[in-house]
């Protein structure tokens, strides 16, 4: 399954790069010291120029779990949320610190009034949480807030890979059913 409806909201899973997403806001895979780095923030800083960096570094810390906002440069979207995933260890809260970023992420665009966004798969890279593990808890929790968000219309997951696109949808089958 690739797309589902949690209250007015739609979810969409999609296979791409998310630097070339038209959204509200694209979620960056972001560190605590928000200081760019590799995978999709090193491609999202690339694609959107020095301003993101230079906003960044004036807000200079984010806690794991949580997520902050800046302007997207050059980038399609109108906004990057800089969401920290935890580096997995296989301890019991990473899972909570894992859906308190996509939470984190949630909030700060129904407080900035935002009607989508965007997200990678967090955590599933340099930070390796299993992508079968993280992908439930990803769409558990941003179908949660659609439910009773009152402006995001749609989320969209932008997968880089097709194995990382056919773990989402296995979990969205098993959410959506
Ligand atoms: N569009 C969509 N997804 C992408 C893109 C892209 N352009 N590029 C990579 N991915 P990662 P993490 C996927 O490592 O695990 C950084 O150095 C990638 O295939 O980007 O949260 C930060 O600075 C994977 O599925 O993020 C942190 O230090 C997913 O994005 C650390 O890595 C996340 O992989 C964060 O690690």
């Amino acid at each position: 399954m690739s797309e589902a409806t949690f209250g007015r909201g739609r979810l969409l899973l999609v296979q791409g790069d998310i630097t070339r997403v038209t959204a509200d806001a694209i979620v960056n895979a972001a560190n605590s010291a928000l200081a760019g780095g590799g995978g999709v923030d090193g491609a999202i800083h690339r694609a959107g120029g020095p301003t993101i960096a230079r906003e960044c570094a004036a807000i200079g810390h984010c806690e794991t779990g949580s997520a902050v906002i800046t302007s997207a440069g050059n980038l399609p979207a109108r906004y990057v949320i800089h969401a920290v995933a935890p580096r997995y260890r296989g301890r019991p809260e990473d899972a909570r610190l894992l859906a308190g970023a996509y939470a984190a992420s949630m909030r700060l665009a129904e407080e900035h009034g935002l009607k989508s966004i965007a997200f990678p798969s967090l955590g599933t890279g340099a930070y390796g949480y299993p992508l079968d593990e993280a992908a439930p808890i990803a769409l558990g929790t941003v179908a949660e807030h659609l439910r009773t968000s009152r402006c995001i219309e749609k989320v969209t997951f932008v997968l880089f890979s097709p194995a990382d696109l056919a773990a989402y949808e296995r979990a969205l089958t098993k959410l959506a059913t």
